[in-house]
């Protein structure tokens, strides 16, 4: 069994090659099944991913590393039960030092399991970042980026479509300069993710890897720096306009954070009516707020909001709940909220790490 850990920092792809390797494993007569894992409880991923028809078990309320327990036995049940041939377990995108509290740790505990680590990075945002375009707000978010990629033992150049062939040549020179002996490869997940599986495939585990050289304080700073707002909401609209108030409500919010310029980190919704669902998702990359949901005559949906944003936990509960409100007042409709949590990361600590 293969235990594909997929990290990468939040909005660079994961859970989109994820479902897209898994129906093309599937198609294959292969056993898959994902582990998602977010520092809350209500994820988006999640129910994409179950959408989609793939099996799902999900760690919730903090990081892997700090809930290896809860990944341990989601992980025994999955093999005693399913037998799935390949693991996917995608980690939380602000979260890094992968090697030294998974890795080390489940190679000792589950000798049978072969591990393969999985970094994800954005091709447009690498892109602008070398341009000196773009780049995170917060020297500690860089850091948490950096460190990530550090510890990849396959770095997937992801959302190669967005950016020219030129600037992805640039990207590429970079990247396997600073990452040398690492497996690159490019990847438009939207399509083909054959390149990535047979690298998982064919990978030769490392003997010995090297943990993280990694500081703490300014890791777990990065993560504070981000505020995390999950939120479900449901939308009764006696019109039938249910689709367009929520895209109304998206948009807003979008736009408003932008105002305000509280950087995106990852800004994802899942919407959810009798018969259909839809995930909507905005990125560091994203321009527009612009969105089209594909359904009509909508009386009543589920809207589950995952923010995870630069700026403080009661900021953002603030201008979600001044979007709601003027949603409220531009349309005839009650929105009702069924469950909300807001809050900042707190600081990581390891069930193992081992060195
Ligand atoms: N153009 C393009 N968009 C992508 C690609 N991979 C993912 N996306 C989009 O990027 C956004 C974030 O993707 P997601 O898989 O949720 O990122 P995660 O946070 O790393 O799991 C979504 O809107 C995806 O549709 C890609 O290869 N090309
Ligand atoms: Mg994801």
């Amino acid at each position: 069994m293969i235990l594909a850990l997929t990290g990468g920092f939040l909005g660079s792809g994961k859970t989109t090659a994820i479902v897209n390797a898994c129906q093309r494993l599937i198609s294959q007569h292969k056993k898959v099944a994902v582990i998602t894992n977010d520092q809350g409880d209500e994820q988006v991923d999640s129910a994409f991913v179950r959408a989609m028809g793939v099996m799902v078990e999900e760690v919730g309320n903090g990081c892997f590393c700090c809930q290896y327990n809860e990944l341990k036995s989601h992980l025994q049940y999955l093999q005693d039960t399913e037998h799935p041939d390949v693991i996917f377990a995608e980690s939380v995108g602000s979260c890094t030092d992968l090697i030294a509290t998974l890795v080390k740790p489940l190679s000792k505990r589950k000798p049978e399991m072969k591990m393969v680590v999985s970094v994800f990075a954005d091709a447009g945002f690498l892109s602008a970042v070398m341009e000196g375009r773009t780049f995170f707000a917060d020297e500690a978010i860089r850091y948490i980026y950096k460190k990530q990629l550090e510890e990849a033992d396959v770095l997937v150049i992801n959302k190669t479509d967005t950016i020219t062939p030129l600037q992805l040549k640039h990207v590429d020179t970079v990247i396997k300069l600073e990452n040398p002996g690492k497996a690159i490869i490019h990847q438009n997940s939207l399509e083909d993710v054959s390149t990535w599986l047979t690298t998982i495939d064919q990978f030769s585990e490392v003997v010995s890897r090297h943990s993280l050289d990694i500081d703490y304080d300014i890791y777990g700073e990065g993560e504070s720096k981000l505020a995390w707002l999950d939120k479900s909401i449901v939308i009764r609209a006696p019109h039938g306009n249910g689709a367009f108030i929520a895209r109304g409500l998206i948009r807003s919010l979008f736009d408003l954070m932008q105002s305000y310029h509280y950087h995106i980190g990852h800004l994802k919704f899942f919407l959810e009516g009798e018969d259909w669902q839809q995930k909507i998702s905005f990125t560091a990359m994203s321009t527009s707020g612009e969105v089209s949901i594909k359904q009509e005559n909508v009386f009543q949906l589920k809207l589950l909001i995952n923010a995870r944003v630069q700026t403080e936990p009661e900021y953002l509960k603030k201008l979600v709940d001044e979007v709601i409100e003027r949603a409220k007042k531009a349309s005839v409709c009650i929105i009702t909220i069924e469950r909300e949590s807001v809050f900042k990361p707190g600081y990581p600590v390891p069930v193992h790490r081992e060195g």
